[in-house]
């Protein structure tokens, strides 16, 4: 039995406690909760092998009663997550703007442990709905535990936390029917947010592909609140917290979304598992954009509003450092499911900003951690433990683990020897930056948060022609699932207010005309706080576009962990299949074998190429690309094989990069491809024949797929699939 740790070894700089059990297999014997030897844990205790069930069963009920129990409350957001151990290190000292431990020595590894969520789903919803994704990150530092609980979005819906049970109530399936799942597109969602106009730069990010990643591994984060770094010597500086992924990012269409969801409703989740399997570690760089504390007021936003974001453009990301994910967990109830997060966990060096936002959601997590995980002391639990040894006088509660020694559990205290001692700043005290606050008491909101529309005019203007149009289908499909007009019409009359051109797109596609923008707009804060029309500003401010708010402009140079599809029956040819495989291997990607069956099928020589996946069980929404290798008796068998074409399609119509060998470029003739391929350059933009590929077959396929898509190929007609 382990023993028991006394109240001074809780935590310990190994981690220790972090370790799992040892794995079942080595021998042990089937125990009751009290340590008893079963020895039969397959049938229950009768009076006679017919008769009933005795009470006295202990070893039954004892079982059943804890399966009774085996679930907590989930989140009341973010309730379907995925998350992985890893490590963070500085490139180098941040001594001149904070003093967080952390943040100091290059050659120290601080373990974290990171979790992405969406937000509006249950747990067991889809990993694919158009939604924010949560990107939590516990850093397990020698301080004490930091958690920076951002998104996958640098801004918010609403300005003050007062707001929120709206916005989650709203977005939430419906109360009275609890329709529709990990969805936005309702009634109850579009009405709050047409009545509150200052989410409409967050909408905007909602409705663009950043809602809908390839891969948990490629997204931004964002702390989302302008935070404060302190240095050693008391100086502050507002700061922004990036995390950039190195594999860039990516999303997926919308169509595919939805068909994945259906196909394989863990394809995030899976995504993030196996890439840690095979060794393929997820990394982001983490930046931060610093603001000396005089120039707070320098901008033409308040950076005290979490609906705005400051411009790449005006304040660069400075990367500071490195978090790599290496490690799954063991166990998903007792780590992903039982980790909590809290941006009010802090090291000394960082601290809070005025942001309202911020503000209220301190309050929040402690308070959701005591009904989700059911006592105080769910900092005990080993996921959330800290590194650094806990001694205070709090004491007892439900499940307690701590056996606290010693009669004194007060300060100050003699009996004790006066411990535990307050620490002074030069000890490593946390001390609040001390903010001069000289105010009135109100309940009002500041006139510098009351422009709502200005960024979010220049994330739409940011963004690609596909981007664009890919929001305004976004809208499209949104406002159409309403079922009152009002609100689909209210809402219109709100986007003329970001971009006429795109208020304009989105009525065609609901068959409306643009409605006027409701007087007043502002349903909140009362008439004399009506927002002004500040669709101009960006030009004003001399920033029209920030080049850093388009993912069309994201690192497309790798094909590390991207899913290859290949096409293949009986009469395959081997080396073909064998060639490209290899070459695309060789760059990081993974192959899929696909056949009519599974099994073996038999390659043009009589080999066995062994099937990873049939076409049942195979989609090509869960791959980035498509090879089809060369063989005549395979490429005859595929073309007249609707699934092969139904794939092809698919793959094309979702814009991913397509590649025949030889007479494998026949199965194309099949499907819609072969009519596209003789439009024009967009059409055909990443579809690769031998008899058209400029360079090897294999090296344009590469460069092909690192494109992640060819969105201009939607600019025509889509095909159907
Ligand atoms: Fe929150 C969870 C991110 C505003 C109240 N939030 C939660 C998680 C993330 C965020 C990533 C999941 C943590 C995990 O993986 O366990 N939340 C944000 C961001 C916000 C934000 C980036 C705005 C910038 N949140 C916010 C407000 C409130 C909350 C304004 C309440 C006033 N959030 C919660 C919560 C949750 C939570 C109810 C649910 C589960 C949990 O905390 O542990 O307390």
């Amino acid at each position: 039995m382990k023993k028991s740790t006394p109240s001074t070894e809780v935590g310990n700089k190994k981690m220790d406690d972090l370790a799992p059990d040892k794995e079942i297999g080595t021998g042990e014997f089937m125990t009751t909760d009290q340590g008893l030897k079963i020895n039969d844990d397959t049938n229950s205790l009768k009076a006679g092998e017919r008769g009933a069930t005795l009470l006295e069963d202990f070893i039954l009920r004892e079982k059943i009663t804890h399966f009774d129990h085996e679930r907590i409350p989930e989140r009341i957001v973010h309730a379907r997550g995925s998350a992985a151990h890893g490590y963070f290190q500085v490139y180098e000292s941040m001594a001149k703007y904070t003093k967080a431990g952390f943040l100091q020595d290059p050659s120290v590894k601080t373990p974290v442990f990171t979790r992405f969520s969406t937000v509006a789903g249950s747990r067991g919803s889809t990993d694919l709905a158009r939604d924010v994704r949560g990107f939590s990150v516990k850093f397990y530092t020698e301080e004490g535990n930091y958690d920076l609980v951002g998104n996958n979005m640098p801004v918010f819906f609403i300005q003050d936390a007062i707001k929120f049970p709206d916005l989650i109530h709203a977005v939430k399936p419906e109360p009275h029917n609890e329709i529709p799942q990990a969805a936005s597109a309702h009634d109850t969602f579009w009405d709050f947010i047409s009545l509150t106009p200052e989410s409409m730069h967050m909408i905007m990010w909602a409705m663009s592909d950043r809602a809908l990643p390839r891969s948990l591994r490629m997204m931004e984060g964002f702390g989302v609140h302008t935070f404060r770094f302190i240095n050693a010597e008391g100086k502050s500086h507002f700061v922004k917290f990036h995390w950039k992924p190195l594999l860039g990012v990516h999303s997926v269409a919308w169509d595919e979304a939805q068909k994945i969801s259906g196909k394989n409703s863990d394809f995030h989740r899976q995504d993030l598992w196996e890439a840690i399997e095979t060794g393929a570690f997820p990394e982001w760089e983490f930046g931060v954009q610093l603001i000396p504390e005089e120039d707070e007021h320098k901008y033409p936003f308040d950076l005290l509003d979490p609906t705005k974001l400051v411009p790449e453009e005006l304040v660069p990301v400075m990367r500071i450092g490195k978090m790599v994910l290496d490690r799954n967990p063991d166990n998903f109830f007792a780590e992903t499911e039982q980790v909590a997060f809290h941006p009010g966990h802090l090291v000394p060096g960082i601290d809070f900003t005025n942001d309202p936002l911020l503000q209220g959601r301190l309050f929040s997590y402690t308070d959701t951690q005591l009904s989700r995980l059911g006592s105080p002391n769910f900092h005990e639990i080993p996921i959330n433990r800290s590194i650094n040894t806990v001694h205070n006088n709090q004491r007892d509660g439900h499940m307690r683990q701590q056996i606290n020694v010693g009669k004194t559990s007060y300060h100050p205290n003699t009996t004790g020897g006066g411990c535990p001692f307050h620490a002074k700043a030069a000890e490593g005290g946390f001390t609040s930056f001390e903010e001069r606050i000289d105010s009135r008491k109100v309940r009002a909101r500041s006139k510098s948060f009351m422009d709502f529309f200005s960024q979010a005019t220049l994330f739409f203007n940011s963004q690609s022609e596909a981007e664009q149009s890919h929001i305004v289908d976004a809208l499209r499909f949104e406002l159409g699932k309403l079922e009152t007009p009002a609100i689909r019409e209210r809402m219109v009359g709100i986007l003329s207010k970001v971009s006429d051109v795109l208020a304009k797109k989105v009525a065609e596609g609901l068959g409306m005309p643009v409605p006027k923008p409701e007087e007043p707009l502002n349903h909140n804060y009362g008439a004399d706080a009506n927002p002004v029309d500040y669709q101009d500003q960006p030009k004003k401010q001399g920033l029209d576009k920030s080049a850093a708010l388009s993912i069309a402009n994201t690192v497309k140079d790798s094909i590390k962990t991207r899913q290859i599809a290949f096409l293949t029956a009986d009469g395959v040819d081997g080396e073909s299949v064998k060639a490209m495989k290899a070459a695309l291997v060789a760059e990081g990607a993974q192959v899929k074998i696909i056949a009519p069956h599974g099994g073996f099928i038999k390659d043009a020589k009589g080999g066995d190429v062994k099937v990873d996946m049939s076409f049942l069980t195979a989609a090509s929404v869960l791959f980035d690309a498509v090879f089809i290798p060369a063989g005549d008796k395979s490429v005859a068998a595929l073309s007249g094989n609707a699934d092969a074409v139904h794939f092809v399609n698919e793959t094309y119509r979702h814009c991913k990069a397509i590649a025949a060998d030889g007479n494998g470029a026949d199965l194309l003739k099949e499907t819609y491809v072969a009519a596209k391929l003789k439009q024009d350059k967009d059409a055909s933009a990443g579809v690769i024949s031998s008899d058209t590929a400029k360079g090897s077959l294999a090296k344009d396929f590469i460069a092909a797929i690192a494109q992640h898509r060819f969105w201009e190929r939607e600019k025509k007609d889509k095909v159907p699939a």
